[in-house]
């Protein structure tokens, strides 16, 4: 079967929506860390509507450590499907990749970092991917860290953050607005700290000239996005009937908030559904202890269950209820009013978004990476409701069913998808209920030390991961 391209697209069916300019005229303006479908099918599509009105925001794609996806689009011209799985699905190509660079290509990076025609770095390389420490700073000690100190071509983001600002500072163009697209509360302001921490040790002039003049905005990012799998792939060739590896298939809903006026002369975002404002971390902590941390609640608890994806576990009549009583009663309490943003309403709409039948997102998926995601999604919750006095007996539920889904990934010998893996791997080996809940309180990754501390908190883990352990899931979930 052809692939998808610049030529096959043109006899594509009317029905499939195509770039609304034509590609080849496009500049780059933007770089782009971590192709994965999230990027394509939230942040690319943004671009791809902004490059109707404007075509010097073309998107370089870099992926230095795996091939797949860049090969993919280079095969197609950069081109690829965005299926959107609503009560109407529709078909859109996207055409704003002009520039793919994958393992090897370090020196195409570095060169476009310094290219004064580049405004924009944007970034999803997922929680891991930024060299946190478990207090939000830069982990002087991760090996890429320590790479990037001995100099050389980077091996972090971080790096080359920090080895593109050092060029463009050292020709005299000022410096590129960078937007970090994962879901880390604070994203903008923890890049630029940690960006401005490593230039430090490199150079302190750098560091003050990144401080003084480069733009980090904190971002809120969302839009449901499954992973492309086999038979996805095959469905849609079937339809389109051209192949297309690099297509990715997302809920219709979709939305970016942004730091008010960060991109100054930059891509025009807001023209094109961006959300400007001053309250970007009010959004930003709702939707990652709202929607995040229900996405995992369902994750954890419905894969106890034996369930499969997000809508099979919200047709769980004992856990949808849970997760609803969750984000009422204890979640949204302890967030701080976001103005124009009704919170009881957001989480309704969050929750019928989860019900969307024409999704199958695993929750499996979601499950990947807790060590890193718990933190933002639910233990920043429970450190507020312990600061305001108020219960944390059901926040405790999800946290459990984390450690119960370490324990028996561990036990069937499978594989724990995450940074700390064998931390986690050993945390559960040979160990009792009451052992395996100390061991993961001590990983000062997850539970900061008011957390770790905190002798109810721990208790009440305890209790309802030998619940879960004892099979009384659903007995569980009534409170
Ligand atoms: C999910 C998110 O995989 C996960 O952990 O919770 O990817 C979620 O689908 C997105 O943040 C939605 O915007």
């Amino acid at each position: 079967m052809r692939r998808l391209s610049l030529s096959s697209c043109a006899a594509l069916s009317a029905a499939v929506a195509r770039p609304g300019y034509d590609p080849r005229g496009v500049a780059t303006g933007v770089v782009h860390f971590g192709p994965g479908a999230f990027h394509r099918a939230h942040q690319a599509a943004y671009f791809d509507t902004l490059l109707g009105m404007d075509l010097r925001w073309g998107i370089a794609a870099v992926s230095l450590r795996s091939a797949g996806t860049v090969d993919a689009l280079a095969d197609q011209d950069g081109l690829y499907t965005l299926a959107i799985l609503d009560h109407a699905p529709s078909l859109r190509v996207i055409g704003a990749h002009r520039d793919w660079i994958g393992p090897g290509g370090g020196a195409r990076v570095a060169a476009l970092l310094a290219d004064p025609k580049v405004g924009v770095v944007t970034a999803t390389v997922t929680e891991k991917g930024y060299c946190l420490a478990g207090d939000g700073t830069l982990d002087m000690a991760h090996p890429d860290i320590v790479a990037d100190l001995r100099g050389g071509e980077p091996h972090s983001v971080v790096g080359w953050l920090v080895h593109g600002l050092a060029a463009r500072r050292a020709a005299g163009v000022a410096p590129f607005t960078v937007l970090c697209c994962d879901n880390l509360s604070g994203n903008g302001t923890k890049l630029r700290a940690a960006t401005i921490a490593l230039a430090q040790a490199r150079d302190p002039d750098l560091a003050r000239w990144i401080a003084d003049l480069a733009r980090f905005p904190d971002t809120m990012v969302d839009s449901i996005t499954p992973a492309s799998d086999a038979a996805f792939l095959a469905d849609l060739a079937a339809r389109l009937g051209v192949e297309d590896r690099a297509a990715v298939q997302r809920e219709a809903f979709t939305q970016w908030v942004i730091g008010a006026r960060a991109l100054g002369d930059g891509p025009d975002l807001g023209a094109v559904g961006a959300i400007m404002t001053d309250d970007v971390g009010g959004y930003e902590r709702a939707k990652l202890r709202i929607l995040n941390g229900l996405h995992s609640t369902l994750a954890y608890v419905g894969l106890a269950l034996g369930l499969d994806s997000v809508a099979d576990a919200m047709r769980t009549a004992p856990l949808a209820g849970f997760v609803e009583r969750l984000a009422l009663h204890d979640i949204v309490p302890v967030l701080t009013p976001v103005a124009g943003l009704d919170l009881a309403a957001y989480t309704g709409a969050v929750l019928a978004r989860f019900r969307n039948p024409a999704i199958r997102h695993l929750l499996s998926q979601i499950a990947w990476d807790g060590s890193q995601k718990l933190p933002y999604r639910l233990l920043d919750t429970v450190a507020a409701a312990r600061r305001a006095g108020r219960p944390t007996d059901r926040l405790a539920v999800p946290v459990a069913a984390w450690m119960a889904f370490v324990a028996r990934r561990s036990a069937a010998g499978e594989a724990i998808v995450d940074p700390l893996a064998t931390s986690l791997v050993n945390a559960a080996a040979g160990a009792a209920p009451a052992q395996l809940v100390d061991r993961l309180f001590a990983l000062d990754a997850v539970f900061r030390p008011e957390l770790a501390g905190d002798a109810r908190f721990r208790a009440e883990v305890l209790a309802a991961l030998e619940r879960i352990m004892a099979g009384d899931i659903v007995g569980l979930l009534q409170q």
